[in-house]
């Protein structure tokens, strides 16, 4: 028997020619494909760097969703039950197991949850010609008994300078706009950390990506886990919660495991919105001072903020924008408000009627307002525009430049810093550079994209070696 795997591509800020030097690696398919039976045999598309073959020899196709790749993914189901009848369908992940009715009029079966131990029933039943419409994770799976990630069903892809892991799933705080608790439970559930460290140990390259909401959830674990990657020579990244810093040895023993970027939820800076999140409340003098610290540490912070709550006004943009520049945070992210299926927050506009439901699920990215905002006299437009605003002033040449500190990791930054100018900057950047009136900025701008070019040929060629050895 035979299954492939699809995860649809997701839009990023990272521009198209960066994809395959940069891409984040999904774990999503390599972990479905460890869980399979080992009789089975399983290939894997990642549709931000391949092409979907749809002749390929298949018995059945797994195609992961979230809300903002749902589209894609049901294109994908529906091609297949079009050109391929002989192939069965399954969808699952997020947002397939959030609207499973939705999601089964593209498929043959939607599986519900965590899949880990629903494949051996699912396998039987296909070779039984009995497959059910729905498999429903009745138990979250013991993360003890995971296999390790198939990851060299995606090696040959693109460079992976990042690898990607995880340590825990669930979420003991229910934020009424997350999906999280909903998906892997409201219990904070971790990996043996002997298990997490043998993967490690089995990584090539020195970037690390921790896959997780919040790595320090369980201190104890945390402090074991860093404990023991001291030594391995890694720089990994995560999202945390900012009360890392307030535990010295936590925060100490994470810089010696090789803890160099974390990104921090700062979710709202006005006051009232904060509510809308059931995390513990912060101050933000308090916020400041965890910062200060991570920085005396040396490790990059990348705040990111949501703006839409019902508290924020047309203020917002620019009181942000002044917050980030005072905690002096080395990166931002910007996301607008979304609500998701099977969030508190989705039923509550959709009951207020203030959803638009015009659009579609690949507006779901928390770029784009898909609601009426009441502090923005209902006007979902503002948030577009405060958006890209944000990003545009946060991401300004000379805002980037303010931010250079050599303790932490400068290729990082420039690199990220790039990335993100080049992502928001893209369509001016070229009259940017013609119309600049200072000579030094015109060389200035045409040195960025001589240097861009330079590594993209140079990440084009390693990438051809690699594949040629493989
Ligand atoms: C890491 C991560 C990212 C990374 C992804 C990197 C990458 N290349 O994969 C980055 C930072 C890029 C990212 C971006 C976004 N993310 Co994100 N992300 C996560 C996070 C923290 C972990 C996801 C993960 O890898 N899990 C590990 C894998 C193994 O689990 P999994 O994908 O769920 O797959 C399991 C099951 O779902 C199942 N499964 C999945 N698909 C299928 C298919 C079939 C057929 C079967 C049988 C089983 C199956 O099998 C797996 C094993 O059980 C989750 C939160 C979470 N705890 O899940 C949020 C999460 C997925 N992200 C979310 C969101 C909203 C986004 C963004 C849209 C917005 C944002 N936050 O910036 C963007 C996407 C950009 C876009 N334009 O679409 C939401 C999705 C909600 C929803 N309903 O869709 C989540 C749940 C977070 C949240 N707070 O709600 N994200
Ligand atoms: S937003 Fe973060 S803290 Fe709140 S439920 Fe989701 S994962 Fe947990």
């Amino acid at each position: 028997m035979k299954i492939e795997i699809i995860v649809p591509s997701k839009q990023t800020y990272v521009p198209n020619q960066w994809r395959k030097v940069l891409h984040l690696f999904s774990l999503t398919g390599p972990a479905i494909a460890a869980s399979i039976p080992s009789d089975v045999e399983v290939s894997l598309t990642e549709q931000s760097v391949d092409e979907i073959d749809y002749e390929r020899e298949i018995d059945m196709v797994c195609i992961s969703t979230m809300t903002s790749t749902a589209v894609k993914a049901y294109r994908i189901a529906d091609t297949y039950r079009e050109k391929r009848p002989d192939v069965k369908v399954l969808l699952g992940g997020i947002h397939a197991s959030m609207l499973p009715d939705e999601a089964i009029a593209h498929a043959d079966a939607v599986v519900i949850g965590e899949s880990e131990e629903l494949w051996p029933e699912i396998i039987a039943d296909f070779r039984s010609g009995s497959m059910k419409k729905f498999y429903r994770c009745a138990e979250l799976p013991d993360l003890c008994r995971l296999n390790p990630p198939r990851r060299e069903l995606h090696a040959a892809k693109c460079l992976y300078v990042f690898n990607t892991i995880q340590t825990s799933r669930g979420c003991p705080y229910k934020c009424r706009f997350c999906s999280v608790h909903l998906f892997s439970g409201g219990k904070y559930r971790t990996r043996p950390v002997d298990d997490v460290i043998d993967e490690i140990r089995n990584l090539k390259g020195r970037y690390l990506f921790f896959m997780d909401d919040n790595p320090t959830g369980n201190v104890p674990y945390a402090k074991e886990l860093f404990r023991k990657m001291i030594g391995l020579n890694k720089k990994w990244f995560s999202q945390v919660h900012i009360s890392i810093a307030d535990d010295d040895e936590l925060l100490l023993l994470a810089k010696k495991a090789g803890l160099t970027v974390v990104g921090i939820g700062l979710e709202s800076i006005i006051g009232d919105s904060l509510k809308a999140t059931a995390k513990p409340k912060v101050s933000l003098e308090k916020y400041k001072e965890n910062i200060r610290k991570l920085h005396k540490h040396g490790i990059i912070v990348l705040g990111s903020f949501i703006y839409g709550f019902d508290d924020d006004d047309e203020d917002v943009f620019e009181r942000t924008i002044r917050f980030a520049q005072e905690c002096k945070i080395d990166h931002a992210s910007f996301h607008i408000l979304t609500p998701y299926p099977g969030t508190a927050f989705y039923d509550q506009l959709k009951e207020e009627g203030r959803l638009n439901e015009s659009l579609g699920w690949d507006h779901y990215t928390t770029r784009n307002a898909v609601f009426r905002p009441s502090g923005m006299n209902q006007d979902p437009d503002k948030l577009n525009k405060g958006i890209l605003w944000s990003y545009r002033e946060f991401y300004s040449l000379p805002s980037v430049w303010k931010r250079l500190k050599l303790n932490r990791h400068l290729p990082l930054y420039l690199t990220a810093s790039l990335v993100f100018y080049f992502g928001t900057h893209k369509d001016e950047r070229i009259t940017e550079r013609k119309e600049a009136k200072s000579l030094g900025l015109r060389v200035f701008l045409s040195t960025l994209e001589w240097a861009e070019k330079k590594i993209l040929d140079s990440a084009s060629s390693s990438l051809a070696k690699k594949r040629a050895a493989m």
